[in-house]
């Protein structure tokens, strides 16, 4: 037995350009962890006409789940491969809700705002998850529930999600305001806006 040898070794090509492999979780966030009761919690979908669609956390909580297992890529260069969760998918979140806009706004408790095109919320790429490695999601990385979106960089799943907002016109949020890139895809390296 080699020293150091657990397993099969992961081809190179799981990684996008840049990133190094971490076996733990770092927390990273812009400001103090909101604590939420979750008889206050609610989530708030908007469209661009105003309607507003909402699920408290019980209503959230009877939505039917999934358990997806995904690789998280965070733009300070760590990712963590094969993470697993529980919640509930945007497509259950967004199904007939009446909207032709092309991108989305997500709120947080806390105030954090992120950007992504409506798209990228829909077929089976983006939840609202509660749920981390079979256990509550804890307060420092999201809990009660965030957007979890990772196939885009991890500063798109924004932690503590309140709502999101659909647009007509892509608005940036709090990092991409701060130079990021608009969209963020880790495997076309879009860290900064330019990139
Ligand atoms: N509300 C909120 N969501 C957030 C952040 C934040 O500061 N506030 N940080 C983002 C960034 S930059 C990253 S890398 C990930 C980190 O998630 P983690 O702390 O669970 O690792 O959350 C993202 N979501
Ligand atoms: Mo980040």
């Amino acid at each position: 037995m080699s020293p150091g040898f657990r397993g099969r070794p992961r081809p190179a090509a799981a990684l996008p350009p840049g990133q190094y492999l971490t076996e733990d979780f770092p927390v990273l966030s812009a400001g103090p962890t909101p604590r939420i009761p979750l008889d206050e919690w609610e989530f708030v979908l908007t469209t661009e006409e105003g309607l507003d669609r909402r699920w408290t956390w019980p209503e959230l909580l009877a939505l039917p789940s999934e358990r997806p297992t995904v690789d998280l890529h965070c733009v300070t260069r760590w990712s963590k491969l094969a993470t697993s969760w529980q919640g509930v998918s945007l497509d259950t979140l967004l199904a007939d809700l009446p909207t032709g806009a092309g991108y989305a706004l997500v709120h947080c408790y806390g105030g954090y705002t992120t950007n992504l095109p409506l798209a990228d919320l829909r077929d089976g790429r983006a939840w609202i998850v509660y749920g981390h490695d079979g256990a509550d999601l804890v307060p420092e990385h999201g809990g009660p529930a965030r957007l979890l979106v990772p196939h885009l960089y991890l500063w798109k799943s924004a932690k503590w999600v309140r709502g999101i907002r659909l647009l007509t016109e892509d608005q940036p949020g709090f990092w991409e305001s701060a130079g990021y890139h608009d969209y963020g895809d880790p495997w076309r390296e879009q860290r900064y806006q330019g990139d």
